[in-house]
């Protein structure tokens, strides 16, 4: 409760920042995009991670109000890089279940997108994997999103829903791998397998794939082998403030 209420005023008075973390071409080691990741920082509590307060805003509602003010800092944020001169990139953005299913998502994206003045095609949804328990009702969803342009991942693959079945149904851009088969990549043959697997069929689909969590060479080096195209995680770098990113970009381009 008292979570709750703080996180109330936390979203009437904006403490919220974001952080970006880099999303790399495996090939070339070049930054192909960059995931938006919520940050609290309290008046007298202090930092409060996501994973603490995500889902108490989810359980609350407050996911919708607080997914709103995320989704427009980011977009703004990123049309302001493209108006600097920094090289444009894809924002990614994590969309919870709640926020999917809420009535006129996609009425309050193409609103966010024309306020911000950011095009369609560089802002990217991310959404858990187990947010697609009822395809339908999430295949009309996701038409309508990416009829206005914007890209879908699919967050945390293969952990949720884990059915093959629904990507046949769903209008997805790329499959984000989840970091648990990462993590023992080197270490264990069977989520090598699973990886070279996913890599495959998202190759056949014509899907982009992705794996996150990566934070060894080891784990690269793998990655490499099974023709894993892009990567994320703190072996490249670290979620980065909005300063430390731009310092990022600026060393790289
Ligand atoms: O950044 P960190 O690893 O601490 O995030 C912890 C969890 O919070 C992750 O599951 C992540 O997806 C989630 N999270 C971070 N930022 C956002 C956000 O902007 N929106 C939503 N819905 N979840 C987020
Ligand atoms: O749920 P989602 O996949 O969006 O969550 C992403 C979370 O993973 C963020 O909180 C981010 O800080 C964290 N993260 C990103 N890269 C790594 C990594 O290499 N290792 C670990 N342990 N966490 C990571
Ligand atoms: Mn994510
Ligand atoms: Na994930």
């Amino acid at each position: 409760i008292l979570l709750e209420n703080e996180l109330k005023k936390a979203i009437e008075s904006d403490q919220f920042t974001l952080d970006y973390q880099p999303k790399i071409d495996i090939k070339s080691g070049k930054i192909i995009g960059m995931e938006a990741l919520v940050r609290w920082v309290h008046p007298e509590l202090g930092r409060i991670s996501p994973g603490k307060f995500i889902p108490i805003a989810e359980e609350t509602g407050l996911i919708l109000e607080l997914g709103e003010l995320i989704l427009r800092k980011g977009c703004k944020q990123n049309k302001q890089w493209q108006n600097q001169g920094y090289p444009k990139q894809q924002l990614s953005v994590n969309l919870s279940t709640k926020q999917l299913y809420q009535k006129n998502l996609s009425d309050k994206i193409e609103a966010i997108l024309e306020e911000t003045g950011l095009e369609a095609q560089w802002l990217e949804l991310e959404i858990t994997e187990s947010a697609f328990a009822n395809i339908s009702n999430a295949q009309t969803i996701l038409l309508k999103i990416k009829d206005l342009g914007v890209a879908i991942s699919i967050d945390d693959f293969g952990t949720g829903y884990s059915s093959f079945g629904y990507l046949k149904h769903l209008p997805v851009n790329t499959l984000k791998i989840d970091a648990i088969f990462i993590r023992d990549i080197n270490l264990n043959p069977e989520s090598q397998a699973i990886v070279n697997g996913i890599v495959d069929i998202a190759g056949k689909l014509k899907l982009n794939v992705i794996a996150e969590g990566i934070e060894t060479n080891e784990q690269l080096c793998i990655l490499r082998e099974v023709s894993c195209p892009q990567g994320q995680g703190f072996y490249f770098s670290k979620p980065l403030s909005k300063e430390k990113f731009e310092r990022y970009l600026k060393e790289i381009i």
